[in-house]
């Protein structure tokens, strides 16, 4: 996975998180009954003519679309541009009956099994890993305020250059993704570096829409989360640093306020406090 290309192309990485998705993501996805399939699909296709009447689309404009339609499967951007333009939506819909911890959405670059550190450590880095150090103490509790003892807590991020292990070349394979259980009480320290903002691939089918449509690439600097702890819903988040130029604009529509951490300086870098409340399943 890790070698389809020695170049950060969006060719490479939407191959990357192609496969990614088809190995972990497919499970429960044949059981659609077709009436639902049937709704979905024919309500979706009346937007889109809609749409075409509304506009009065041309005959150029409809062979454009189908010619970035094959070059957004070409690319392997797929999960890419579902991730950013559609996910927040069903991200939405899926957690609304919760009472604990907002969420957000998943994105493409998750990747299960990373390295387990116990309730206290270090996110593989390497030496020298450019980035402010960051330390991240927090406590999982469940809603109704009872620690959660033995929750785990992943953490994958960007780099200092907006790349993440797996899905760009020559990084060490599990660089800044670590797992994370927690302590008897249910606490958690973790230390990493702060990401960088970071930028969809532009030299795809993703970054020709956002071009021909004068836009701009940008996701705010976040960390990703998955929570999780028997007996309750499976939490996915991710977390914000205040003052991003991007946390308002987000191309991923997927900051939201109550995720915004508020870092404070320490020894060598900066201390964020930040815990998770999980809604029993
Ligand atoms: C990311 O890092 C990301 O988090 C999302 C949602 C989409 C593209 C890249
Ligand atoms: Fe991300």
């Amino acid at each position: 996975m890790t070698t389809a290309s020695d170049s950060a192309t969006a060719a490479a990485s939407g191959a990357n998180a192609t496969e990614r998705f088809k190995s972990d993501k497919l499970v429960g996805v044949e059981n659609t009954p077709p009436e639902r399939v049937s709704t979905l699909a024919r309500e979706v296709l009346e937007a889109v003519h809609e749409t075409i009447r509304k506009h009065k689309v041309t005959y150029d404009e409809y062979n454009a679309l189908k010619a970035w339609l094959i070059s957004v499967g070409e690319d392997g951007e797929w999960p890419l541009f579902l991730d950013v333009w559609v996910e927040h939506v069903v991200e939405e819909v899926a957690t609304e009956h919760r009472e604990g911890n907002k969420g957000t959405i998943e994105g493409p670059y998750y990747v299960p099994d990373a390295p387990e550190q116990g309730s206290s450590g270090s996110v593989p880095m390497r030496e020298n890993e450019s980035g402010t150090p960051l330390t991240w103490t927090g406590k999982v509790t469940s809603t109704n305020g009872s620690a959660l003892a033995g929750a785990k807590v992943e953490l994958w991020h960007a780099d200092a250059d907006g790349f993440y292990s797996q899905f760009a070349p020559n990084i060490p394979e599990w660089n800044l993704r670590a797992s994370f259980t927690t302590d008897a009480d249910g606490n958690f320290e973790i230390r990493t570096v702060r990401p960088a903002p970071y930028q969809i691939p532009t030299d795809g089918a993703c970054g020709k829409l956002i071009s021909a449509a004068g836009w701009h690439a940008w996701r705010p600097a976040h960390l990703h989360v998955k929570v999780s702890a028997p007996g309750h819903e499976l939490l996915t988040a991710q977390l914000y640093f205040p003052g991003d130029e991007h946390n308002d604009d987000d191309i991923a529509s997927a900051v939201k306020p109550e995720l915004m951490l508020a870092p404070k300086p320490a020894a060598g870098g900066e201390a964020i406090e930040y815990g998770f409340v999980l809604d029993p399943a």
